[in-house]
């Protein structure tokens, strides 16, 4: 039998075959300015650990000026761009994510969103003053969208106090994240038949709660509870809430994280900034009792640090609640 060779790009792992297998489903819209919508975010966190917001009150110039003040950095030399310093774990990043040999078609811009002196000497460019400036007025709005929306979710979940959540991202020592994430069109997306890129491979997001907005093209694909995955058409105007682990484990997997990836795009850049609100590190990761109703917690008891350490020791795609599950 003849063998013929694959194509040597092939031989990477970020490319997979990875069409979506779900047809037409719907992902749902928050509209925050409605009475409900406290109703539609637990359901929606409950189906889909996933939902779009709208009428969500940061203003759209944060937005944008963000997203200019991003691409104008993404287009320096790469000289320009290592300058940040690798993300270890904070800093520019290209191709490889995290520290276990993940890889994808993606730079990115990884900081802390504390009062970080090292934040500021980060960056460097042409004007690093109105990066600082777009980044620190985008991160503020984001912040407290994310407070606001969790804390509709203590109130539709009846639970007391409504910072329960919130607080943990108040609090000064939060451990959260920011990044920005570029994907350059991809040549070989047209090339290969059947395959596609990955831009940033599978995976759920460790913190409580993440806040995505991205340009408006495509990539961002979610996990379904059946396994299979749907795109999330780009909205440059709203924000997509991703439930992390950690909330998942608060609220004793009622809410469960989402699984989700981006490919890359054959012909345009994708540009997405996304929050990753965290508790402080020394913070126990549990349920909440008042959640509970006599049930027994479904995981062992550990920190956010504890949580986080095993994070860094893990690779994308893995399972990494299923450490601290109890039996
Ligand atoms: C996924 C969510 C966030 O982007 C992130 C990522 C982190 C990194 O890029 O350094 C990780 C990844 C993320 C989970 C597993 C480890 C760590 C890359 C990786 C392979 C900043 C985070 O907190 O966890």
């Amino acid at each position: 039998m003849v063998m013929l060779a694959k194509p040597a790009i092939e031989q990477f792992s970020y490319i997979r075959n990875s069409r979506p297998t779900a047809l037409f489903p719907q992902i749902p819209v928050v509209d925050l300015s409605k009475p409900d919508s406290k109703h539609q975010i637990i359901k929606a966190c409950e189906e889909f650990g996933f939902f779009r917001v709208i009428n969500h009150g940061v203003p759209m110039d944060f937005m944008s000026r963000l997203e200019s003040e991003a691409t104008k950095f993404f287009s320096l030399p790469l000289c320009e761009k290592e300058k940040t310093g690798q993300p270890k774990p904070y800093g520019y990043g290209n191709k490889r994510i995290g520290p276990n040999g993940d890889v994808g078609w993606v730079e990115y811009l990884l900081l802390t969103t504390n009062h970080d002196p090292n934040l500021l000497r980060f960056l460097s460019g042409e004007n690093p003053e109105s990066f600082r400036f777009a980044l620190n007025n985008y991160m503020s709005a984001v912040k407290k969208m994310a407070c606001e929306i969790l804390e509709m979710i203590a109130d539709g979940l009846k639970i007391q106090p409504r910072n329960v959540f919130s607080k943990l991202l108040m609090d000064e020592q939060s451990d959260s994240v920011f990044r920005l994430n570029h994907y350059p069109p991809c040549p070989d997306v047209q090339s290969l038949n059947g395959s596609n890129v990955i831009g940033f491979g599978e995976h759920t997001d460790p913190q409580i709660i993440s806040v995505l907005r991205s340009n408006n093209t495509s990539g961002l694909q979610i996990s379904l509870r059946d396994g299979s995955w749907i795109s999330v058409p780009p909205d440059q105007y709203s924000f997509f809430i991703n439930v992390g682990d950690s909330l998942q484990v608060m609220t004793n997997g009622r809410f469960k994280s989402v699984k989700h990836r981006v490919m890359a795009n054959g012909v345009k850049s994708r540009l997405s900034m996304i929050y990753f609100g965290g508790p402080p590190l020394s913070e126990k990761i549990a349920p909440l009792p008042s959640l509970m109703g006599g049930e027994q917690s479904l995981y062992k008891e550990f920190t956010w640090f504890e949580y986080k350490k095993s994070v860094y020791n893990s690779k994308l795609a893995d399972n990494r609640l299923m450490h601290f599950e109890r039996i």
